[in-house]
C-alpha cells in the first residue's frame, strides 16, 4: 500500500448479500465513484501489473467445464499437446521477461497433477525464477502435501478459480465439486503461497450469482491477493458457445464491486479483453482493475497484441511494469 494512503476502508470479511446487491444496484456513476475512491486509497490508480501466460500442457482434460476449449468432453479446435520441455518453458519465460512482464503463469489442462507431474513442474519453476520472474501456476486441484512442495520450490502464486456462485456451479461443471475447489484454496493458503482466485462472468449466470461468487471471495478469512475476473471467451464446440453476450457495463460493475469488497487485492481484467473495446477496458481500469494478462495468447485463446496494449496504456497514462513505450511506427 502506498504511504499516502492510510486506508479509510477497512478490510472486511463479513460482507452481506444485501449489501453487495445494493452496490450492484447503484447508479453506474455512483458505483464507479465509490470504487475509484477505494482504489485510490489502496493503490496507485495509474499502475497496472502484468502477467504472461503459458499453457504448459494443452487439451484432452478429463473435466467438463462448459466454458473450456481444453475439455476432452467437447469437440473444439484444440490440438492436445504433451507437457512442454524445460527448454520451451525457458524460451517463453525469457521472452516474457524481455517484453516487460513481471509474473509468469503456467497453466496445465489437468484435473489435478500427479506427483510425477509435480516433479516436472518444479523443475520448470526453477527455470522461470532464474529468468527473474515471479511465478504462478494453475494445475487443477492440489493436495496439502503438493501445495507444500510447490511452496518449498519457491512458487509465489497459485491460480485456482471458483468460477461462479455455489448455486450456479452445477450447471457449468459436474466433474468436481465447489467444496473440492475450496479445499485446494485452503491447501494453497496454508502452505503460504499467494492465492489467485476469481471467476468467469457472462456464462448466463444472474446478478445474484455474480454476487454469490464475489461474496465467497470477499468472505474468505484472507482475501485472495489476486482476483481474476474473466469475461467468458466463447469457444466453438463448448456448450456455452452462442450464449447471449453480457452487457459490458455489467462487467464493469463486477470489477467495481470486487474492488470495493477486496480493496487490497490486485483485481485482474483477465480473459475476454480481445472481444472488448478499449473504452470498456478503460472503464474497468477506472473502476479498480490493476492487472492484466499481457501477450498474444492467453492459454489457447487470443489476447490483444502487445503493441496494442502498449498504445492503450500510453494513451491512458498507465504505467505497466517495465513495458517499453509504444513504437511510433507500430500499426494501430
Ligand atoms: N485446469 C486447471 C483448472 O481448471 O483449475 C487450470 C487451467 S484452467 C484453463 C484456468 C481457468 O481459466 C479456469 O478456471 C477458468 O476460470 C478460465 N477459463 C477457461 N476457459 C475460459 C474461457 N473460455 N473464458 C474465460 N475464462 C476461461
Ligand atoms: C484465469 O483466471 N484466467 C486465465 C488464467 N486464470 C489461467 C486463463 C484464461 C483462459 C481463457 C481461455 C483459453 O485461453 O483457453
Ligand atoms: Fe480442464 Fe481446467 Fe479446462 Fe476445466 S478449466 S476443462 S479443469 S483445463
Amino acid at each position: 500500500m502506498p504511504e499516502h494512503s492510510v486506508a479509510a476502508d477497512t478490510l472486511r470479511h463479513d460482507w452481506q448479500r444485501e449489501e453487495v446487491l445494493a452496490l450492484y444496484a447503484l447508479p453506474f456513476n455512483d458505483l464507479l465513484y465509490r470504487a475509484h475512491g477505494v482504489f485510490r486509497n489502496w493503490h496507485d490508480p495509474n499502475k497496472v501489473q502484468i502477467s504472461t501466460l503459458l499453457s504448459i500442457k494443452t487439451g484432452a482434460c478429463s473435466e467438463d467445464c462448459a466454458y473450456c476449449p481444453q475439455s476432452g468432453h467437447y469437440d473444439t479446435d484444440i490440438e492436445p499437446e504433451r507437457l512442454l520441455s524445460l527448454e520451451e518453458v525457458e524460451q517463453s519465460a525469457t521472452a516474457a521477461k524481455a517484453s516487460g512482464a513481471s509474473r509468469f503463469c503456467m497453466g496445465a489442462a489437468w484435473r489435478n497433477p500427479t506427483d510425477k507431474h509435480l516433479d516436472e513442474v518444479i523443475e520448470m519453476l526453477g527455470v522461470v525464477r532464474n529468468a527473474g520472474l515471479e511465478t504462478c501456476m494453475t494445475l487443477g486441484m492440489l493436495s496439502r502435501e503438493q501445495a507444500q512442495r510447490l511452496k518449498a520450490a519457491g512458487l509465489d502464486y497459485y491460480n485456482h478459480n471458483l468460477d461462479t456462485s455455489p448455486e450456479f456451479y452445477g450447471s457449468i461443471i459436474t466433474t468436481r465439486t465447489y467444496q473440492e475447489r475450496l479445499d485446494t484454496l485452503e491447501h494453497v493458503r496454508e502452505a503460504g503461497i499467494h492465492v489467485c482466485c476469481g471467476g468467469i462472468i457472462g456464462m448466463g449466470e444472474s446478478r445474484e450469482d455474480r454476487t454469490g461468487l464475489l461474496l465467497q471471495l470477499a468472505c474468505m478469512p484472507s482475501h485472495p491477493e489476486s482476483v481474476p475476473i474473466n469475461m467468458l471467451v466463447q469457444i466453438k464446440g463448448t456448450p456455452l458457445y452462442g450464449i447471449e453476450d453480457l452487457d459490458p457495463f455489467e462487467f464493469v460493475r463486477t470489477i467495481a464491486v470486487a474492488r470495493i469488497l477486496m480493496p487490497q487485492a490486485y483485481v485482474r481484467l483477465s480473459a475476454g479483453r480481445e472481444g472488448m473495446n478499449e473504452q470498456t477496458q478503460a472503464l474497468c481500469f477506472f473502476a479498480g482493475a490493476n492487472s492484466v494478462f499481457y501477450g498474444d495468447t492467453l492459454l489457447t485463446a487470443k489476447n490483444p497484441a502487445p503493441h496494442k496494449d502498449q498504445r492503450l496504456f500510453h494513451r491512458l497514462g498507465i504505467e505497466a511494469d517495465q513495458l517499453p513505450a509504444p513504437e511510433a511506427s507500430e500499426p494501430a
